[in-house]
């Protein structure tokens, strides 16, 4: 759906200048716009995934895992899919007050594409390389979003999420190595070109929310401070915005379910190419492992 034709629709949270505000810069924060009793519901289930996880020694498709993360140290990166996992995270996705702010952005009729909560943990928890979320999920236009939720106050020593203002109405960048293979990331050459000290990054209490667009170049730093960050992201699209891939590696059933509206009998295009990404159909870890290269055949060229 287009901005404009989003536009004639009445919010039902943001204010016409928020929405102006998201489609002329690509993103958006809402500073504790998520409540305490949610936050301590989704604690509630995230503490017991972090128990588990401690009996593990290395990643699997549930938990990605830091190299040296064990029962005495955790060092989780990543609960993947966590709408697939608890019905809290997936009553949050599907019907938390975050679904009002992605109507606002994408329309009445919308889908849900898929969740995960990164938790850059204390004291070195990994980067994200600068990136788009599109040529990991490209779609037949590029209606589509993700909200992440700070479940804990974050600060600029933290890790942040960056974005890049302008960048959604840029090109759709390869991410792909020169040797092509997968990298999840900006080219050095291509990063050169962007205006990177324009990033905002978007520090906030527990309960703030940030929005980006697809196609929004983004990012976030290590987290040096003592205490971890955990982004809880959950990602939309308009319902004529059609996924050009099936979506990654285990099951994920949510993805694709109308969350609003009702399905779109016609897909709407954007006139543009796009680079398709490597065939995740036997797995897929997460945008930590692959941009930190520690998995070379989930990387390999189609
Ligand atoms: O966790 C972050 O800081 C960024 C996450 C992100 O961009 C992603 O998972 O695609």
């Amino acid at each position: 759906m287009t901005p404009d034709a989003i536009l004639t629709h009445g919010p039902k949270v943001l204010t016409q200048a928020q929405r102006e505000a998201y489609f002329r810069n690509g993103y958006l924060s809402l500073e504790g716009f998520v409540d305490k009793s949610w936050l301590d519901r989704l604690w509630a289930a995230t503490d017991a995934f972090v128990e588990e996880s401690k009996g593990l020694e290395k990643s699997d498709d549930k938990f990605d895992l830091e190299p040296d993360h064990s029962a005495d140290n955790p060092r989780l990166r990543r609960l993947t899919w966590p709408a697939s996992h608890h019905e809290t995270y997936w009553e949050f996705g599907n019907r938390g007050p975050i679904v009002d702010v992605a109507e606002d952005l994408l329309g009445p009729d919308l889908k849900f594409h898929h969740s995960k909560l990164n938790f850059k943990w204390s004291d070195g928890g990994e980067e994200v390389k600068w990136h788009q979320d599109f040529p990991f999920y490209p779609h037949s236009n590029g209606s589509v979003l993700a909200i992440g939720l700070y479940m804990a106050d974050v600060d600029d020593a933290m890790g942040p999420l960056g974005a890049i203002p302008g960048s959604h109405k840029g090109p759709i960048y390869d991410h792909f190595n020169d040797k092509d293979e997968w990298t999840g990331a900006l080219s050095a050459a291509d990063e050169a070109s962007l205006p990177l000290d324009t990033a905002e990054y978007m520090a906030g209490k527990a309960g703030t929310i940030t929005v980006h667009h697809v196609r929004t170049v983004h990012g976030s730093m290590p987290n040096n401070s003592p205490r971890m960050r955990p982004l809880f992201i959950n990602a939309y699209a308009s319902a004529d915005a059609y996924s050009l891939t099936p979506y990654p590696g285990s099951a994920c059933p949510q993805n694709e379910t109308i969350v609003r509206g009702r399905r779109a009998r016609w897909a709407q295009f954007d006139q543009e190419t796009c680079k398709m990404p490597p065939d995740w159909s036997a797995g897929y870890t997460s945008i930590f492992a692959l941009q930190q290269e520690e998995d070379a055949s989930l990387r390999a060229a189609e």
